[in-house]
Order: C-alpha cells, then structure tokens, then sequence
C-alpha cells in the first residue's frame, strides 16, 4: 500500500493546472509538477518518468524513487566524449524552495524489468523516497510532454 501523503509531505500532483497548488501550503510542501512517463513501442521492458520537483521551505533529498510497474531508479544522461551515456544518481539534494528538473536528455527516472509496456493515457504511479516516506503521484504515459495539452482538451478525463 502506498502512501499518499506522508506527515512531513505534501505532495500534489499537479496534473491538470499549477493552480491545483493553491490550497497547499507553500512552505510544508514539496511539490511534484507535470509528472509523466514516456510512452514505448509494444515489447519494450523499459522506459523514463519525468517530473519537476520544487521543494518547499524545508531542504529535502530525495534517496530513492520506486514505481510499482517496474525497478525504478534516478539516473542523469550524460555527454561524455560526444558519447551519451547513462549514470545513475544517489540522491538529489534541494534548498529550500528550490527546484530540480528531470527531462529528456538530463536527470529522469529510469523504470527497467517492467512486466508490460504501459500504454499511452494510462497511469502509472511514480513515487520519490525522502528519509522513508514514499510521496507518490499518477503519471499519465504521453508520447511527448506536448501530449499533455491535447490530453486537457480531451473529452474523457478521469
Ligand atoms: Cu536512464
């Protein structure tokens, strides 16, 4: 059973609009935005979540991400001798009121060994680990980060 909101997070997926923040209290809460994974060809066992992580007045790291879907794990793409490569990430480290950003071609969340590739519009929940607490948010699988407006304006949101 996953825990959705921990007593030292608040953690909000803001899928839909930056105005569901709101409610929160800015300085409590560390913040998920625009959590997606990346949509694969059928067969594929692996794949990417990516995300904007905004802390709130409290530093925070970030020592472990898992997903139910599959072994998930902070990794960063780097260029090295015009190669591209993947490392992996022990942890991600933020100030207070700072904010990181996984995307394409930098920091993401790796998912490998996933059981079926996830299909697009599905949700696949992607926690991030802090000191024990999962803080756990609904990923919608999308082609690309652009398929989250045609997604808005689509007419069967949940
Ligand atoms: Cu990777």
């Amino acid at each position: 059973m996953m825990i959705r909101f921990s007593p030292l997070f608040a953690f909000l997926a803001l899928l839909t609009s930056p105005l569901g923040a709101a409610g929160a209290d800015p300085e409590a809460s560390l913040r998920a935005e625009d959590v997606w994974v990346r949509a694969m060809p059928p067969g594929q066992r692996m794949t990417a979540a990516y995300l904007r992580i905004v802390a709130g007045g409290e530093p925070v790291e970030i020592d472990g991400v898992s997903s139910p879907i599959g072994d998930a794990s902070l990794h960063e793409t780097q260029t090295v001798d015009g190669r591209s490569r993947m490392v992996e990430i022990e942890k991600l480290s933020l100030g207070p009121g700072e904010t990181v950003e996984l995307a394409p071609g930098g920091k993401h969340i790796m998912l490998m060994g996933l059981e079926r590739t996830p299909e697009v519009g599905e949700l696949v929940p992607i926690c991030l680990i802090s000191e024990g607490d999962s803080m756990c948010a609904d990923a919608p699988v999308l082609r690309s980060p652009a398929g989250r407006s045609s997604a808005d304006h689509g007419g069967n949101k949940p």
